[in-house]
């Protein structure tokens, strides 16, 4: 083989290296979810409200089958994503949405409402307007998903809707589908990243239901990013 040819070779290689590690790269920063900003223009004092839905399939993108929480951005648009930077100190009123059935909880104690409030008292969330402090998955429609954050000692069980309902396929939903309504507020610590996640296995088809969804973030986890 000539010189050039070699040459010729080498190039071809390094052009094909280049080209997948761009690839790679790119294909890295198009799969991290946005972040949704409750800080930028905050004012001190003031609650931030939050609205967000869990779906049971989020119909769209690389995994249209997959279990999803979105967030409501300022703006008003559902964005799927699970990462909020939010003030430090502050109170956060939520409001879920969440249009999934649900099931028997296999661990008891994340039926329980911990971490948080409603209408002031502790413990608490409103599940349709009325105070539930802690929910038994063995009968009626189960816990769908929770939103909880360990290092907060928060946890909230998202009740599930009749799965024999018309249940939404595609996300965004509309309350014109089943839904249930979960609010409480909770306060935000000092500045610092804080992960949060769904506890119920919850990614169907995956080794213990703990694959998928639960293990992506923009799916079933993400964090809390307190800014000061
Ligand atoms: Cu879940």
């Amino acid at each position: 083989m000539g010189r050039s040819a070699k040459i010729a070779i080498v190039g071809c290689l390094l052009a094909i290296a280049t080209g997948l590690a761009v690839f790679t790269a790119m294909a890295f920063v198009a799969s991290t979810p946005p972040t949704v900003d409750f800080a930028t223009g905050h004012r001190q004092g003031t609650p931030v409200n939050m609205e967000i839905q869990t779906v049971g399939t989020i119909g769209f993108g690389v995994h249209p089958s997959w279990v999803s929480y979105l967030t409501k951005a300022p703006d008003g648009s559902w964005v799927h994503t699970t990462l909020w930077d939010l003030p430090a100190h502050t109170t956060v009123n939520v409001t879920i949405l969440q249009y999934d059935s649900g099931s028997p909880l296999r661990n008891q104690e994340i039926g329980q409402v911990t971490g948080v409030s409603a209408d002031g008292r502790p413990g608490t969330m409103l599940l349709n307007g009325k105070p539930v402090s802690v929910v038994n998955s063995n009968v009626g429609n189960g816990v769908g998903h929770t939103f909880s954050a360990p290092s907060l000692g928060i946890n909230v069980p998202l009740v599930g809707n009749s799965a024999s309902a018309n249940l939404c396929g595609t996300a965004p939903c509309t309350t014109r589908s089943p839904h249930n309504v979960i609010q409480f507020s909770f306060t935000t610590p000092g500045p610092g990243q804080y992960r949060w996640q769904c506890f119920v296995p919850c990614g169907l088809g995956y080794l213990y239901g703990n694959g998928g969804p639960m293990q992506t973030i923009g799916y079933m986890d993400g964090f809390l990013k307190v800014v000061a």
